[in-house]
């Protein structure tokens, strides 16, 4: 697939901020700054990086409880992420949701979600809604390999399939679904497998490679345009920290951690090095993404801190409505 440097640079970018953000909210999280929870998406960056890079302004994104890749990637501004995450009145939901439930329908953000499996289905009444506007636009549904066991999976392809909605089904199989393993709760090695039982295509890909992503969410998305019908896609990735930050990582290889953790395998060095090999960015231009995204992050968290709690009087507000 053919980039040019904008493009390449740009997905690089969104990769860097996404890591930048998620490293931060935890070394906050574990220095006790952060209330509720935080899954980070460290490791996962080229899948949310790759597709958005695919999507346009009417497209929109259901996400997870490790939804904040999924959110940078499709443009939510960073302040009002961390606001969120600090319970101020300035986030995305005046700080009442923290970090599952974060969402912006003015960018196609329907939001993140911390039941699990659920986005998938309310990605296709975003879809089905999108059909029936007669727009040229798809609903991304992110999940991951636990949630492919899971009932509204099953039903949410079902009905994909056989309604033609325009929803596009990215698994993020990163090989774990909290402390079980996924070999343990599932008798099929590639989940992708699953979506010839709904009549759709399946495929696998290398999740760590956002060309890779990018690729498979343009042929799902001209393969749905040529009446090809709804895409499965199965990125196999790693997740760099805990299920959550606090949790222990007994149950997890020390090899294979290490191994998925090194250069070799870390989407962010692997990517640069695909960049430099293609002479679209050296260096010095990775050095000043990381910079930017460092001066970005630290804005957001001083304007987080500074930002004011929600007042008690406003504590019903948006809870219940009446009329
Ligand atoms: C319906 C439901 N069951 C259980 C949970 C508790 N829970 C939160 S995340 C999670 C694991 C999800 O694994 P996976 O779908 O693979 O996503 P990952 O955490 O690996 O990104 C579980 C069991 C939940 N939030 N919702």
């Amino acid at each position: 697939m053919s980039m040019t440097r904008d493009e390449a640079l740009k997905i690089y970018e969104t990769m860097v901020r996404i890591r930048t953000f998620d490293e931060t909210a935890a070394a906050l999280f574990e220095a006790g700054e952060l209330p509720g929870f935080v899954h980070p998406y460290s490791g996962e960056e080229a899948i949310a990086a790759g597709v958005c890079s695919e999507l346009t302004k009417d497209d929109c994104v259901c996400s997870t409880h490790r939804g904040h890749g999924h959110i940078i990637a499709k443009g939510a501004d960073t302040k009002r992420m961390m606001a969120e995450l600090f319970g101020k009145v300035s986030g995305y939901s005046g700080g009442k949701s923290g970090s599952m439930h974060i969402a912006d329908f003015s960018l196609g953000i329907i939001g993140a979600n911390g039941i699990v499996a659920a986005d998938i289905v309310v990605a296709n009444g975003v879809a089905f809604a999108l059909q029936y506007q007669e727009k040229d636009a798809v609903c991304v549904a992110f999940f991951g390999d636990g949630a492919s066991n899971r009932g509204p999976f099953h039903e949410g392809l079902n009905l994909a399939a056989t309604w033609d909605l325009p929803t596009i089904f990215v698994c993020e199989n990163n090989n774990f679904a909290s402390t079980t393993a996924r070999k343990t709760a599932m008798r099929i090695e590639r989940i992708a497998e699953r979506a010839a039982a709904y009549g759709m295509t399946g495929v696998t890909i290398d999740g760590n490679d956002p060309i890779a992503v990018k690729h498979a969410v343009r042929a799902a998305r001209d393969r749905m345009k040529r009446g090809g019908g709804q895409t499965l896609i199965e990125a196999v990735t790693w997740r760099h920290h805990q299920h959550f930050v606090g949790d222990r990582h007994v149950y997890k290889n020390p090899e294979e951690q290490e191994r998925w953790l090194s250069d070799e395998m870390d989407p962010i060095p692997r990517f640069e090095r695909v960049l430099a090999a293609r002479g679209l960015a050296g260096a010095a231009d990775f050095a000043d993404v990381k910079k930017r995204a460092e001066e970005e992050l630290a804005a957001a968290v001083a304007f987080a801190k500074a930002d004011a709690y929600p007042s008690a009087e406003t504590l019903t507000d948006c809870v219940y409505r009446e009329g």
